[in-house]
């Protein structure tokens, strides 16, 4: 019995539009905003050159349920080249790209599966090996419920089962729960390998038989740190071998630059300047959070008389026009002497936050939704809102008990 190779993708959000991002020079938000394009070229180019048997995408094509025209050319245009070279593609679509949305239609080549909103099974027969692969499209937005209980256990003890699933772990309430999930349920259905999609963070839940997020193939903000990418997998019955390929255009970092003994301005300036070109070096393009360490109460004085936003300016300038692109979208301060007790009571305070539920930060915040002139200038609260006010609310913390 043969193996069989295939690219397991999920979540390409193409076309994001990396909203909140201000202050940056043309080119650089230019590059920024084609990112999920570039990452996604990246694929389709290795598919070309490396001719796996099939890829699968899992969910979350594209960013957005009007699924922009301009990601609809660039997935029609990268499925006509693959229908070229006789690459079968399973594609599933998530909560973003649901189908009850309304979209200007491309009509895809005939090499591409578009799975239904029902559980249902591609079969393809690839060099006499029989090969299944079950999955979904989110008929609508939320899909709650747990869509699992409607895949088959695998029957054909020749065929090599695949099951594809946009989702998450019903104990994992970090995220939306979409189309909820047990390890074991997926375990008892016998497969060979689970392509799962919805999380962007990369992760295997499972060895044998590999349960697996490829993660996204572009990090889309401040949350999503590290190097993006999709897996390349061959597999049989009895072996799986995955191979995480890097996908990124650009790179979301923290970047550390230790200020021990830092007296001068230019001594910060030029260990900035080290850091983030050690950081080009390793990642090519980046977006990078500059965090300080080890500032004593001498190299503290250096932001007497200029702000933080003041220096950040200053780093910025000494990168404007570098290439690769290295634009530093934060500066933070970690202060040496700040006591064990305030990093407790921090961290107490953190944990409160961690606890509440959606509904408690809509009633935390309900000032500001409900205020009349306001409430039109905010963006709606989405889990990921939620965590950029959690992490903003964490640096002010520490800043503020710092200063105190
Ligand atoms: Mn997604």
């Amino acid at each position: 019995m043969s193996a069989i190779r295939f690219f397991h993708m999920a979540d390409l959000h193409l076309d994001s539009p990396f909203k909140g991002l201000f202050g940056l020079p043309d080119n650089n938000l230019k590059k920024i905003r084609a990112s999920t394009f570039e990452a996604f070229d990246k694929i389709i180019h290795k598919a070309i050159e490396e001719r796996p048997d099939f890829l699968l995408i899992v969910g979350d094509i594209y960013d957005g349920e009007n699924r922009s025209l301009q990601a609809q050319r660039r997935f029609q245009a990268a499925m006509e080249m693959l229908f070229e070279h006789n690459i079968p593609v399973i594609v599933s679509y998530g909560n973003h790209d649901h189908l009850h949305g309304s979209w200007t239609r491309f009509a895809l080549p005939s090499n591409v599966y578009e799975l239904p909103a029902d559980t249902s099974v591609v079969q393809l027969k690839i060099r006499g090996q029989q090969v299944n692969i079950y999955g979904f499209s989110y008929g609508q937005r939320h899909v709650k419920e747990a869509m699992i209980d409607r895949y088959p256990v695998a029957q054909d003890q020749h065929a090599i089962h695949i099951g594809m699933l946009h989702g998450s772990e019903a104990s994992d309430t970090t995220h939306a729960v979409y189309a909820p999930f047990k390890k074991e349920q997926l375990l008892e259905k016998r497969y060979h390998y689970w392509a799962l999609g919805h999380i962007h963070k990369r992760q295997l839940l499972h060895k044998e038989p590999p349960i697996v997020y490829s993660g996204n193939i572009q990090s889309r903000h401040r949350n999503e740190q590290g190097v993006k990418g999709f897996y390349d997998v061959t597999l049989s019955q009895t072996s799986a071998q995955l191979t995480f390929v890097p996908t990124s255009a650009v790179v979301y970092n923290i970047v550390e630059v230790d200020c021990t003994n830092v007296q001068h301005a230019n001594e910060l300036l030029q260990k900035c300047e080290e850091a983030i070109a050690t950081n080009r070096m390793e990642y090519g393009a980046s977006v990078m959070e500059l965090h300080l360490k080890n500032i004593d109460e001498e190299t503290e004085a250096l932001f007497e008389h200029a702000s933080v936003e003041e220096w950040l300016e200053t780093i910025r300038e000494s990168e404007d026009g570098v290439e690769p692109m290295g634009w530093v979208q934060k500066l933070i301060l970690h202060k040496k002497s700040a006591s064990n007790e305030s990093t407790a009571m921090t961290e107490s305070v953190i944990s409160v936050m961690e606890q509440w539920d959606i509904s408690e930060w809509k009633d935390i915040l309900k000032d500001l939704y409900q205020h009349a002139g306001g409430a039109r200038f905010v963006e709606p609260l989405t889990e990921r809102e939620i965590e950029h006010l959690k992490l903003d609310a964490q640096e002010l913390l520490v800043d503020e008990i710092q200063r105190a």
